[in-house]
């Protein structure tokens, strides 16, 4: 018997009836909209004049491609005046977005990545987009800058799009962890993954290995603890794309790991709009993730771009990270 054709909006609504008529369901309408206008662009990067540089660079000094921007203006053009949103904060973006006065304001804040490992676009590596969704702390004032500053424990939902063999819609709003994969042929999201769970026994670790030197000593004893004999070997699996190698790890078991090395003393990756999303996923597939020294959802964001060490994947993995973290600092 054929699969039920399931949407993203359908199963929110069957799922959450309490978001029946509010905005959650429609700003997933409006993600996962911006999800297919990005896979189109990042599929048909080269025949848009969408590969290649800009002449800026972001807030993290980082030189911008064309796909950011574009990825970038594609989520915000969708949620900027549709009343659902309070503010926003995106990478690409030095200060946290104010709605515009003109717009009516919303009760959520919606943090974003809007292409995430886009280093790897031209080589045609998978890559993808990180979201997460808070509700503001004071729903009677205009956003402030304290809706965005909220730790991952707050999170209302999160999630990611993965731009890969198939371009897929991956999110929890606390009920689980469930992904759309897009049917081209109609355009719509319909529902392949339901309840999506890491193995008990993980299979893969992702780590780049290059930045070992400048590991801290116990980060060391982890690295070389994933490659000891251990039974059953795990095998190494590291494409430089956060969501492609957290994607597969829920799959088929693993950790993703991104600890402090000598060109990012306090990690790379950011805690508002990647760790954070990626580690409530994480949680609510049955995973766990750390800064290796705590919970990342724990974690209280001082700034909206602040960067933090990452392990996210397998608990006992993650688990196991902190164990040699704790054990150095102790020594
Ligand atoms: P490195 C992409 O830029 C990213 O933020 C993650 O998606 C990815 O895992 C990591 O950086 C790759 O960084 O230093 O290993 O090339």
């Amino acid at each position: 018997m054929s699969k039920p054709l399931i949407t993203i909006e359908r199963f929110l609504l069957s799922q959450q009836p309490e978001y029946a008529k509010g905005d959650l369901t429609t700003l997933f309408y409006d993600l996962a909209l911006g999800a297919k206008i990005i896979a189109m662009q990042t599929r048909r990067g080269a025949f848009l004049n969408n590969l290649g540089y800009e002449d800026t660079t972001n807030v993290q000094g980082e030189r911008q491609r064309k796909l950011d921007v574009s990825a970038d203006e594609t989520i915000y053009k969708l949620n900027d005046h549709t009343g659902r949103l309070c503010a926003m904060v995106s990478e690409e973006r030095e200060d946290w977005i104010r709605i515009p006065d003109n717009f009516s304001k919303g009760h959520y804040v919606l943090v974003y990545d809007p292409l995430d490992g886009s280093s790897n676009i031209d080589s045609n590596v998978t890559i993808g987009t990180i979201f997460g969704v808070f509700r503001a702390l004071d729903e009677e004032k205009r956003g402030r800058i304290e809706d965005c500053l909220q730790p991952g424990r707050n999170l209302v939902a999160a999630g990611y799009i993965i731009y890969g063999t198939s371009t897929m819609f991956v999110y929890s709003a606390g009920h689980g962890v469930h992904a759309f994969t897009l049917d081209p042929e109609i355009g719509e999201f319909l529902l392949t993954h339901e309840n999506m769970r890491f193995p008990e026994n993980p299979t893969y670790y992702s780590m780049n290995y290059g930045a070992y030197p400048s590991w801290s000593p116990g980060v060391k004893k982890f690295g070389d603890w994933l490659q000891s004999t251990q039974q059953p070997r795990l095998s190494s699996r590291y494409i430089g794309s956060l969501v492609a190698d957290f994607h597969r790890n829920m799959l088929y078991g693993g950790i993703y790991a991104y600890p402090a090395d000598v060109k990012s003393p306090n990690g790379k990756i950011r805690l508002l709009y990647e760790a954070g999303p990626m580690a409530f996923l994480a949680e609510q597939a049955g995973g766990y993730g750390s800064t290796g020294v705590k919970a990342m959802l724990d974690t209280q964001p001082d700034h909206i771009h602040q960067r933090t060490p990452v392990f996210l994947g397998n608990r006992s993995l993650v688990e196991k990270a902190e164990e040699f973290i704790r054990e150095d600092h102790k020594g």
